[in-house]
């Protein structure tokens, strides 16, 4: 075969197995590959068709970079085609889309740009006669889209009038309809209880809620919109002279806009900004994948015009991807501090979220099932900020012959004691307590952290040495370790010993409350061994108590209560506790608070920003000690939200929530 041959057989294999993700993407809402995978085909369909044009058909999928209507929608024509971003993958090209730029329109200062968030949802333009809402359309190829206005109308954030007294004849709102990060959680954790199907990401189930040809279904599922430009508009709008001036005026007619907008000036500060915008993904409330980049000036965005459907005055900046394609090598099982056996999913190491990744955890083997993974199994991995990465989906089209099924663990690969399940919970559990070593080193581990007893100086890796050099075998063994054992060890000298000899005996004047969290019990986390401390105010009261007493304390279910009663039975956990004791742990008593004690008793409270006059964690104690609960989020049930410097989407849902926001001085009052 020729070379061309070998060209025209790549590109003609190439439009099968786009034109197919294509249509599993957009008409079935069941994207087979990652997005990654994707644009890597398309790409190079791209370039292959760029060094040979004489091999461009009209029907290529890369002459048309969009969606099919579905059948079950009417089709609507855009007055104004709604355009696509050219992308910028790596610094390079955004460095070359500068250069073009300023070679366009003969400059020689620096361009202003307004940067934004590039939301990962679903393009689509609302259209408002006489200030009314009268139809919203997707995107689709960008010159016909799908009639989606009775399931946009249930969006909260649309406007269905806009906000002024003297309307517009006509004018298009155009933006991104997208699901927030907590409601596509909670969303997947309801399918995964019903054991219905679950979305990949966020865009897919924005897409398959936009996309129901039942709008009630739509309207349950709490889609969010940003406004990001204006479609067509009539003569009688006087449209602002910039870009950031327009995303001003549509949110004056009642548009939400995203509050993350950056001003830039030159190709320096658009790389700050991207860098700043990428530690900040991980913290926003809702899914971006990069950062568009607009050129600010309207004239300049006119005089730049565009190539084909993408605009020569803007660029979209990519994150790496975040999901990527790679092959389950095998599974091994670990073992947690309470026993649970998570199966571990060992990888063909693939760059992904801009990190290279081998392991993935798979949660549990109701996981596994769920998922229908075999080893041998091309899988999707996503690694989203610093979250551990995880197995999305499989590719059961590229599962191969000799694929085997994981089988459920029957003995801990640790200990050798039996694997067991307890009804009705999807851990499968290492029966050996603290005979398995595994555990009790997990154990260790968690008493000496910082929320626990807090051993400055103990970390995991230490632990680690310890139990394998056998100095220790159990928690109680930390307070017997000499100054000798400790400074012969590599890397440690008499100092470093003396110094952890040191933080072992601080670690000993401690809180009931910090002693009770230290113990591992299963599902007593930090909060719970508060209550159970300020409940029973003495270690021999909580051990006296009963399963029912127990669930009289706050917080405490008959699942926790029953935790608690096993914990205490073991005959091993009751000689560690005594053996803790007389060691010397001691802590303080804990007085009776009555109610004029405990002002804030009923309110939540969220922290955000950064505080100067008071650590994070001084701040949570100090309300709590008032009687206030203290929230990791902002919700509808929150009284008070403290925001400390740059704070950032949490203040901006109080502020839309209309919740009380007072700044760090308010320490100094209470
Ligand atoms: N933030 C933002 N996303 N986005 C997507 N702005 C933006 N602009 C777009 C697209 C397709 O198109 C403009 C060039 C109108």
């Amino acid at each position: 075969m020729s070379v061309n041959q070998n060209i025209q057989t790549r590109v003609e294999e190439l439009r099968v197995v786009i034109n197919d993700h294509n249509y599993q993407y957009y008409v079935l809402d069941e994207p087979q590959v990652p997005d990654s995978e994707y644009d890597r085909l398309l790409r190079e369909l791209i370039s292959l068709e760029k060094e040979h044009p004489e091999l461009i058909t009209e029907d290529s999928p890369s002459q048309r970079v969009g969606s099919k209507p579905d059948s079950g929608f009417a089709e609507i024509t855009h007055e104004v085609p709604m355009l696509s971003l050219d992308n910028a993958m790596e610094e390079g090209e955004f460095i070359a889309f500068n250069k073009r730029v300023m070679d366009k329109l003969r400059l020689t200062k620096d361009v202003h740009f307004l940067c934004e968030p590039k939301l990962d949802g679903l393009a689509v333009s609302l259209r408002y006669e006489n200030g009314l809402l009268v139809q919203a359309a997707t995107r689709g190829d960008g010159s016909v889209g799908e009639n989606i206005t009775l399931n946009i109308r249930t969006i909260q954030s649309i406007p269905l009038k806009l906000r002024t007294d003297n309307p517009p004849t006509l004018l298009e709102a155009r933006g991104e309809v997208f699901m927030p990060l907590d409601v596509f959680d909670k969303l997947n954790q309801e399918a995964k209880e019903q054991a219905r199907k679950v979305f990949a990401n966020p865009r897919n189930a924005a897409a398959g809620s936009l996309r129901q040809l039942d709008p009630s279904i739509t309207a349950k599922r709490k889609l969010a919109f940003y406004a990001y430009s204006m479609g067509v508009v009539s003569d009688d709008f006087v449209l602002a002279e910039n870009h950031l001036d327009r995303l001003k005026q549509l949110q004056q007619l009642g548009f939400p806009i995203t509050s993350e907008l950056v001003s830039a000036n030159g190709s320096d500060e658009v790389i700050k900004t991207f860098e700043s915008m990428q530690n900040k993904r991980a913290s926003l409330p809702f899914e971006i994948d990069g950062m568009v980049v607009k050129v600010n000036s309207i004239a300049q965005q006119e005089e730049l015009g565009f190539v084909s459907r993408a605009p020569r005055w803007a660029i979209a900046m990519k994150f790496p991807a975040q999901e990527e394609m790679t092959q389950l090598l095998d599974v091994d099982f670990q073992v947690g501090r309470t026993g649970a056996l998570t199966p571990v999913a060992r990888l063909e190491p693939v760059f992904v979220g801009g990190v290279t990744v081998s392991n993935a955890t798979l949660h549990n083997m109701d996981e596994v099932e769920r998922l229908g993974i075999k080893i041998g199994d091309t899988v999707i991995i996503r690694r989203a900020g610093d979250v551990i990465p995880q197995v999305v989906s499989v590719i059961e089209s590229r599962r191969p012959n000799t694929a085997k099924s994981i089988p459920y663990p029957t003995t801990c690969p640790v200990c050798d004691s039996k694997a067991v399940k307890a009804e009705g919970e999807a851990v499968i559990r290492c029966s050996g307590g603290l005979i398995c070593e595994a555990q009790r080193t997990q154990a260790i581990k968690h008493f000496a952290s910082r929320k626990a007893m807090d051993i400055d100086g103990l970390g995991d890796k230490l632990v680690d040495i310890f139990v394998e050099l056998k100095l220790i075998n159990r928690i109680s063994d930390l307070f017997k370790l000499k100054h000798e054992q400790i400074a012969n060890l590599e890397r440690m000298g008499d100092k470093s010993a003396q110094n952890l000899i040191d933080a072992i005996l601080a670690s000993k004047e401690t809180t009931l409350a910090k002693f009770v969290y230290s113990l591992g019990i299963r599902e007593v986390g930090e909060v719970t061994a508060k209550n159970l401390a300020n409940h029973f105010r003495s270690l021999e009261a909580l051990l006296a108590a009963d399963k029912e007493i127990l669930e009289s304390v706050d917080d405490v279910g008959p699942i926790v209560a029953q935790n608690i009663v096993d914990f205490f039975a073991s005959e091993i956990n009751q000689k560690e506790v005594n053996a803790l004791i007389e060691s010397g742990i001691n802590w303080p008593a804990i007085e009776l608070k009555s109610d004029a004690d405990l002002p804030l008793k009923g309110k939540t409270f969220v922290i955000t920003g950064t505080l100067h006059s008071i650590k994070r964690s001084e701040a949570k104690l100090l309300l709590e000690e008032k009687g206030a609960k203290v929230s990791g989020s902002v919700s509808k049930n929150t009284d008070v939200l403290i925001a400390g410097e740059k704070a950032g989407s949490k203040l901006k849902k109080a502020q839309d929530l209309g919740i009380k926001i007072l700044d760090e001085s308010y320490f100094d009052s209470i």
